[in-house]
């Protein structure tokens, strides 16, 4: 069945174009060199990243759909039911399903910044539960939060799975928690999944598995960046590289040259000495305590919190 577009109402906020350029070539500029994460998702590196959460070490996807399959009661019954809810970086909206039937909410809000895959699994998502209203609104959460108006008199609450929080600076972070404070108003309530420290082995595996995948996801950057800029990087010669970096509390991905060479792009030469790199993600994971800390400086109180037995991973409950 082809999913029911016409169900989905768009609003389109119009996010400012993402200038891979401008921001390639201002972060090879950089020592350290950097790239930011969020250009690893064009379609392939969305596949690849759907193609991590499956492989047996990357243990954040799958602990916590386990938790929202466990505790997706409780965890509506917190929310509130019949309200506005929000979901930011909504992306194929295969979690949210798991709290749909206990949250039925009068109107259901996700937020991508990709359109296209946007309106089609909000098309799909109106199909399944036509007593949802379902506004997919187009923004990039992380410049803001602009929205469309949201209807008042209803209890508002947002949903943020994933631990996308982590790939934010701190500081970052709590700047978009402020915006979701905003957009919620008082009272109004975020589930939020929040990957935990824990021993530096399982963090360094995930971010290393055994097939590649993670491996392929990072260099596939580069590939991007030779496709669509004309640059023209060796990937014989860069190299994933990933670990815990205790004292920041966080994974670090890098691309590291093997050998000494240069880089050609707009007309600019870049030189790699060997072993030097491109940061290309930081992964920030946190203590519960850590994470309520951080929230309480956005405007947030904590309510509740759950994690899985072996405390991989959290989702926490909070309140403006
Ligand atoms: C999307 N984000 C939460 C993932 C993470 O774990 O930081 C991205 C990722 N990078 C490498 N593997 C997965």
């Amino acid at each position: 069945n082809p999913p029911h577009e016409s169900a989905v109402q768009f609003h389109d906020m119009h996010p400012p174009a993402e200038d891979l350029r401008a921001e390639v070539l201002h972060g090879l500029a950089q020592r350290p060199r950097r790239i930011p994460p969020k250009f690893f998702y064009d379609q392939r590196g969305s596949e690849l990243f759907e193609a991590i959460t499956d492989t047996p070490e990357y243990y954040p996807t799958r602990t916590e759909l386990g938790l929202l399959e466990a505790h997706g009661e409780a965890m509506a019954e917190l929310l509130g039911r019949g309200g506005v809810l929000l979901e930011l970086g909504s992306g194929s909206s295969r979690k949210i399903r798991l709290l749909l039937d206990a949250l039925r909410p009068a109107l259901y809000m996700p937020l991508d910044i990709s359109r296209e895959f946007l309106l089609l699994s909000a098309g799909e998502l109106a199909r399944d539960y036509p007593a949802i209203r379902v506004h997919a609104a187009c923004v990039d959460y992380s410049q803001g939060l602009a929205l469309p108006a949201l209807p008042e008199g209803l209890p508002r609450a947002a949903f943020f799975p994933g631990s996308s929080i982590g790939n934010f600076e701190p500081d970052q972070a709590r700047q978009l928690l402020a915006h979701v404070t905003r957009a919620l108003g008082p009272g109004g309530r975020l589930l939020i999944g929040v990957d935990l420290q824990k021993d530096p082995a399982i963090l360094n595996a995930a971010y290393n598995d055994a097939t590649g995948v993670t491996a392929a996801f990072n260099r596939n950057l580069l590939v991007r960046i030779n496709r669509e800029l004309g640059a023209d990087f060796d990937l014989a010669h860069f190299h994933h590289r990933a670990f815990y970096a205790p004292g920041h509390g966080r994974v670090e991905m890098h691309l590291i040259s093997d050998c000494l060479q240069q880089v050609r792009l707009d007309g600019q030469r870049f030189r790699f000495e060997a072993g030097e790199g491109i940061h290309t993600e930081c992964s920030y994971k946190y203590s519960v305590e850590g994470f309520q800390t951080l929230a309480a400086r956005a405007g947030f109180a904590p309510l509740a919190v759950w994690t899985d037995r072996d405390q991989l991973f959290s989702v926490h409950c909070l309140e403006v």
